[in-house]
């Protein structure tokens, strides 16, 4: 047998042929033979402490580089420890590929080892979800799902790799290998774009919101010309908590004066409240931009006449062709765009002074005055924000245009992972982590992968020893008296990264905070600066401030 390949030499060679040369993994039985092929093939392994933390990884990974993260598992209990991270990558519109191992064929219906329906698991949470079904095609599937997931509205796709498939032989001339992966992206038609332009001119204090997949600093450079070709503000809405997301300052005052609602690539829904009252106001009229057609139909059904103008267009083409269309008629509503943005970028003068009332603990505003200025030195800087009511302050107060939050998921616990996989992508500029001490917990020990692979990066943990937007939860809707099952230790989690092999710091108080985290940075390792705060409400912000 002359020019045979197993199966796994056929997955290791086709991510090496679509230029996916990392690989984010947990090892497990069902696919050794991936990791042996891997040799060969020079992939990179990055090896992790628990599945959901490699799809993680991959998600950041597809986020920050918009080509697809791959997260490799195994399958049964290490499938189903991964497919919860997919819910994130999901919502967060992530281009990224989850392969996972399986049973082989020939166990399947017979008791097989970890034998489970993974495809059907992963349907819910992927764009889509197949099991391989001979050796012969396993390149052809993987080139297929990494289209998939980077066409139209990102995502992610899942692939099972029946283990009996990647030990099989076959000769090399039967292989089908990926072919192009161009993903499908839909132009915006000069028609449609003339029309939408002529309803923004039309309106007197129109808003553009973008959906997650422009988040990147491209998307934000995007959203940024066609804002200023308009004078429509335009801004991206990429947070569970939508309109009331502190990043955006006081964006439910201005969405209540809107008379135009233009989604570019923003699903209809909780986020912003489904355009409805008492949000926004009852006459507001909304023109739809989406890759997908089904979500235009959603919006159809639930805005009805309202819904004034809709196509399917991808965001990023369609924010540029606007931003080209509406130079040339010269349209600008210049007094509506500048109050527009003094209310979503203005923070209260009280925030510059705001100190903390209790002894050994920071206000989270004091927190993120002193980090600012070490986020904005460098513009290259990865910020990652994860958590509750503490991670809403420093989305609040620190403005950058590399940065990736958990998402409309709402799912906390991921910025480890991605503080991980962003020093992977980003060398040198410095990557900060921003989380609370209940999310800390959910992948402390990826403090290892990230000592053991030499990836430094800042976690500036806010420690209030309370899973705090929940206890907030009871203290508004049940009183201050029935607040309990949300209590946790003072933990030194800044012990627990060094005997994992990181730098760790203590901080009780705000004059100790600059020097801990220069020598956190300085020390070149993965670090955590356990900074313990008071517990404090996410901001809200409504106008006058
Ligand atoms: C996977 C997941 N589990 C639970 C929740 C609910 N939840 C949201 S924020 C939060 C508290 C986070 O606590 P911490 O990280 O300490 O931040 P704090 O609010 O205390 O600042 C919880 C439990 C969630 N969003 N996602
Ligand atoms: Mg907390």
């Amino acid at each position: 047998m002359n020019n045979t390949l197993r199966g796994a030499d056929i997955v290791a060679r086709s991510l090496q042929r679509m230029g996916c040369r990392r690989v984010f993994t947990l090892s497990g039985n069902h696919i050794m033979s991936i990791f042996d092929a891997a040799l060969d093939a020079g992939l990179d392994l990055v090896h992790v402490r628990h599945e959901a933390a490699a799809v993680h990884m991959a998600d950041a990974h597809g986020r920050l580089t918009g080509e697809a993260g791959i997260a490799l598992v195994t399958g049964g209990p290490g499938h189903a420890n991964a497919v919860g991270a997919l819910y994130t990558a999901l919502a967060a519109e992530s281009p990224m590929v989850l392969l996972s191992g399986h049973a082989a064929t020939w166990e399947l219906g017979r008791g097989g080892f970890q034998e489970l329906r993974q495809a059907e698991m992963a349907r819910p949470v992927t764009k889509a979800s197949w099991t391989v079904d001979k050796a012969e095609s396993l390149g052809r599937d993987i080139g297929e799902a990494i289209r998939i997931a980077r066409s139209g509205r990102h995502g992610p796709v899942h692939l099972s790799l029946p283990s009996d498939l990647l030990e099989a032989r076959l000769d090399e001339s039967t292989v089908v290998w990926p072919t192009s992966t161009a993903p499908v992206r839909e132009a915006l038609g000069d028609t449609d774009c003339a029309k939408i332009l002529s309803l923004l001119a039309a309106a007197e204090r129109p808003i553009i919101l973008a959906g997650p997949q422009m988040s990147n600093p491209r998307g934000r450079d995007l959203l940024a010309n066609v804002e200023a070709a308009t004078g429509a503000p335009a801004i991206v809405l990429e947070s569970p908590r939508g309109l009331a997301d502190a990043t955006l300052g006081a964006l439910p005052d201005v969405v209540k004066r809107v008379d135009l609602v233009v989604l570019l690539g923003k699903a209809l829904d909780f986020t912003l409240k489904w355009v409805g009252a008492p949000s926004f106001d009852l006459g507001v009229r909304i023109v739809g931009i989406d890759p997908d057609a089904e979500l235009i139909a959603r919006a159809k059904r639930e805005k009805n006449e309202a819904l004034v103008f809709a196509c399917v267009a991808d965001p990023a083409l369609a924010a540029d062709k606007l931003t080209a269309g509406a130079k040339h008629a010269a349209l600008r509503n210049s007094a509506w765009l500048a109050e527009a943005r003094r209310a979503l970028d203005d923070r209260p003068a009280s925030w510059r002074e705001v100190t903390s009332t209790t002894a050994g603990r920071l206000h989270p505003a004091e927190v993120f005055r002193i980090l600012r200025p070490l986020v904005e030195r460098d513009p290259d800087t990865i910020l990652i924000c994860d958590g509750g009511e503490y991670a809403q302050w420093g989305q609040s107060m620190l403005p950058v245009r590399r940065r990736l939050i958990n998402g409309v998921a709402g799912a906390i616990g991921s910025s480890l992972s991605f503080a991980l996989a962003a020093r992977l992508i980003e060398s040198k500029a410095p990557v900060f982590a921003v989380l609370g001490d209940g999310t800390i917990g959910f992948h402390l020990s990826e403090f290892e992968t990230a000592v053991r692979r030499g990836l430094p990066f800042v976690a500036i943990l806010g420690n209030d020893a309370r899973w705090n937007a929940e206890s907030e939860i009871q203290r508004r809707d049940y009183g201050a008296n029935r607040m309990h099952g949300c209590e946790l230790l003072p933990v030194r989690y800044d012990e627990v990264v060094k005997a994992l092999g990181g730098h760790g710091e203590y901080v009780e108080r705000a004059a100790d905070l600059p020097g801990a985290i220069d020598r956190a940075l300085a020390s070149g390792k993965p670090a955590c600066i356990n900074v313990m705060i008071e517990s404090t409400a996410a901001p809200a912000l409504r106008l006058p401030f």
